[in-house]
């Protein structure tokens, strides 16, 4: 039996190298191994729980369609599609919605960031937020989840909520697990290192996002924040904002941090961002030109996306029926 995965992208604004080394990289190497079947939701109705503009979030639906594409999914091996194509999600998420206690949601970290600035005036969507990714997820029997180190807990919860439902109506659903890369943690923001990179982080010099031109990227690591002291050594709660630039420089050159740290011994910050940068160009170099490629091929996406939307109606629709009729909601 294939297991199967499952992640998702909300479309909520740029590509950067925290969702590229965090998730989208792990997903294409994935593609290599054939006991899998591999799904990749483009996750719109996440990105509505804070304020878009739809001629915006229109466009993004398809960028990112197309920047999946260059960072390396293949659709032959994976299923791409756009959640809210799909109405299962919002409809199951609902009923999770009806059998999740408020508590469980109440202590979900990643509301207490985003709705800080908004207080009471945060939208019910985004508290509810984790329950549509249970239904993302629950609905196409996942086992694997690949995903960055902020998500454990959403998919903590999701576990619970599968759990919770077998429990009450029957064994319905598979229960899944994260797939995180530990090495990788989490990247953080170029101008505050104890912040993570983030799409939605007012301030486009934090973060180097996928489709940055050569003199964006060696601009934004110039600025990027250093610590004190000159020494270029990895030391996440003595020197985070070196340590980020290191991680970032590991992951994508292939050498150890403990080779750069010798590499790098007794050589000034300005020589080391100036390489940083470098690997960043040519790393994002291939994508960048896919990119341009792909969003020209309006019908190839359109084809990708149909067929990515059949499938996963085809599979969540029988899902949603089971759970439908356990609950009693059928003549
Ligand atoms: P937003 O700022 O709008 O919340 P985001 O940049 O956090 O967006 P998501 O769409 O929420 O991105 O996340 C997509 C995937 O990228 C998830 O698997 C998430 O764990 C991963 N990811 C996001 N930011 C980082 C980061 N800084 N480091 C590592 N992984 C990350
Ligand atoms: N919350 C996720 C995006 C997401 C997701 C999913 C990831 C929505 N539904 C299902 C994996 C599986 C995030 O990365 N911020």
């Amino acid at each position: 039996m294939k297991k199967i995965v499952f992640s998702g992208v909300q479309p909520s604004g740029n590509l950067h190298l925290g969702n590229y080394i965090g998730a989208i990289r792990q997903w294409v190497k994935l593609q290599e191994r054939e006991n899998l079947e591999l799904i990749f939701c483009i996750v719109d109705l996440h990105a509505i729980t804070l304020p878009q503009d739809p001629k915006v979030l229109r466009q993004k639906n398809l960028e990112l369609a197309a920047l999946y594409l260059a960072c390396g999914l293949d659709p032959s091996r994976s299923k791409i599609f756009i959640q809210s194509e799909n109405p299962d999600h919002p409809y199951l998420a609902w009923i999770f919605d009806c059998i999740t206690p408020f508590g469980w949601l109440k202590r979900m970290t990643q509301f207490k960031e985003k709705s800080e600035k908004q207080k009471e005036k945060a939208s019910v969507g985004l508290f509810n937020y984790p329950a549509l990714m249970a239904a993302d997820i629950l609905l196409y029997d996942t086992n694997l989840v690949p995903v960055g180190e902020d998500q454990v807990q959403h998919i903590e919860l999701t576990r619970d909520i599968a759990s919770r439902f077998n429990r009450l109506y029957g064994e319905v659903f598979v229960i899944p697990e994260a797939l995180i890369e530990k090495k990788v943690a989490r990247i953080m923001s170029l101008q505050d290192p104890l912040k993570k990179m983030s799409k939605s982080d007012p301030n486009p010099k934090s973060r180097i996002e996928l489709l940055d031109d050569p003199d964006t990227i060696v601009l934004k690591i110039k600025r990027a924040v250093t610590d004190s002291g000159k020494e270029i050594v990895y030391d996440r709660e003595k020197k985070p904002a070196i340590s980020n630039l290191l991680s970032i420089y590991s992951e994508l050159s292939g050498k150890s941090i403990d080779e750069l740290e010798r590499q790098y011994e007794g050589v000034g910050y300005a020589k080391f961002k100036e390489d940083l940068a470098e690997v960043i160009v040519e790393a994002l170099r291939p994508i960048r030109e896919r990119y341009f490629e792909f969003i020209k091929e309006k019908m190839f996406l359109e084809k990708v996306l149909d067929e990515g939307i059949e499938y996963a109606r085809e599979k969540s629709s029988k899902k949603l029926a089971r759970v439908k009729d356990l609950l009693g909601l059928s003549r």
